[in-house]
């Protein structure tokens, strides 16, 4: 649960799970941490006593230069095995390519024939009672759930980021370079993201817009898309 809006969004997609569990599980080391420095501080602050072996004690500089190493290994263990398992490309079923403009997004999907279209912001003036401010898109990324997809991401131009929080993506697009990512999505939806890399002009004006669904629409869409 996110009740006060101020930590991650909601998972929709196993790598995304992973993520915050890897997160959960950090901050719990950090706030140990953090307390037990503050701890100690306020009491040799607030303490008239000095203990001798404070200035200089082999020990326990072993054990303070020790075991933060030993947490580390913890620490990047599971970050490594979440960064590996996020780029396992052999199960997909389905490839997508994004490509990032000045500003806004381009879709292919590379596996059926001449279906690739761009996607802009809604303007303001445009905008439905029933779409989002500076997040919906004329054209929006349709993805079935429960499937894997092969995310690609590169760019025409400038480097921008292909970034969507709920699902746990933020691939850097960058130009003459593929970029890839497994991404399989839990739920049907709309989900959202903004480009994370400082672009230009209208950097804030390119969204993400994906909506999830079952096969048999997507299925539908496609037709729909590759009749004209
Ligand atoms: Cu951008």
């Amino acid at each position: 649960m996110n009740t006060w809006l101020i930590s991650l969004q909601n998972a929709n997609s196993p790598s995304s799970e992973l993520m915050i569990f890897f997160h959960d599980f950090t901050m719990i080391i950090l706030i140990f941490i953090t307390s037990l420095i503050l701890f100690s501080m306020i009491f040799l602050i607030f303490n008239k006593m000095i203990n001798r072996f404070l200035l200089q004690g082999h020990l326990i500089e072993m054990i303070w230069t020790i075991s933060p190493m030993i947490i580390l290994i913890f620490i990047a263990i599971p970050s490594l095995k979440i960064l590996y398992i996020t780029e396992e490309n052999h199960l997909n079923k389905m490839t997508i390519k994004c490509m990032g403009h000045q500003w806004y997004w381009s879709y292919e999907y590379s596996d059926f024939i001449n279906i690739e279209f761009d996607s802009y912001m809604i303007p303001l003036k445009d905008l439905k009672s029933n779409e989002f401010r500076l997040l919906d898109t004329d054209n929006r990324c349709i993805l079935p759930f429960n499937l894997p997809i092969r995310i690609l991401t590169s760019s025409i131009d400038v480097i921008h980021s292909w970034t969507v929080p709920s699902l746990g993506i933020k691939m850097d697009s960058t130009p003459g370079r593929l970029n890839q990512y497994m991404l399989m999505i839990n739920r049907p939806g709309l989900f959202f993201g903004q480009c994370s890399e400082i672009c230009g002009m209208n950097h804030s004006f390119m969204p993400i817009c994906i909506e999830s669904t079952n096969f048999i629409n997507f299925k539908n869409w496609l037709m729909n898309m590759m009749l004209p």
